[in-house]
């Protein structure tokens, strides 16, 4: 679980992340994409084109997720257990991607927020990626 100063840097950074949410949720899928191509077998019905609508709406409904982890973040897997149930039960996406779009939503936050991002900002984004994850693959069997 997160101390009381990693959520506050977690809070911290969303004040001004959530106002750029597409944005920033296209940007990590497009990193996802580029880095790690074997992302895009799970959507083989999007157009994956940089700065597709597709790509846009789906990085903005991402990272609204994350927005709800943030404002939930004493009860994170309360607030996205029905995005649990999607992603164990119909989705099942293998859970190492989960580590691979938090790396890359980790680096698109860094590098538009390059002198908040502190080693202790970076440390403590990592640990709440890290949590939403585990939520989030928390039903697999
Ligand atoms: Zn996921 C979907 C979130 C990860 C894949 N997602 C989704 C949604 C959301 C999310 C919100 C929507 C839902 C509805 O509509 O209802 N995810 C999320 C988050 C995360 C994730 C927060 C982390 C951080 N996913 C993920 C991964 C993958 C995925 C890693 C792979 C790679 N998702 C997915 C899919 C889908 C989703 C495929 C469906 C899409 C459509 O629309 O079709």
């Amino acid at each position: 679980t997160l101390t009381q100063a990693e959520k506050a840097a977690v809070v911290a950074i969303w004040s001004k992340a959530s106002t750029q949410a597409e944005a920033i949720g296209a940007e990590s899928l497009e990193r996802l994409f580029t880095s790690y191509p074997q992302a895009k077998t799970y959507f083989p019905h999007f157009d994956l084109s940089q700065g597709s609508s597709q790509l846009r709406a789906h990085g903005s409904k991402v990272l609204n997720a994350v927005g709800e982890a943030v404002k939930h973040i004493d009860d994170i897997s309360g607030a996205l257990a029905k995005l649990s149930e999607l992603h164990a039960y119909i989705l099942r996406v293998d859970p190492v991607n989960f580590k691979l779009l938090s790396h890359c939503i980790l680096c698109t936050v860094a590098a538009r927020y390059p002198n908040d991002f502190t080693p202790e900002v970076h440390a403590a984004w990592d640990k709440f990626l890290s949590s939403i994850s585990s939520v989030l693959t928390e039903k697999y069997r």
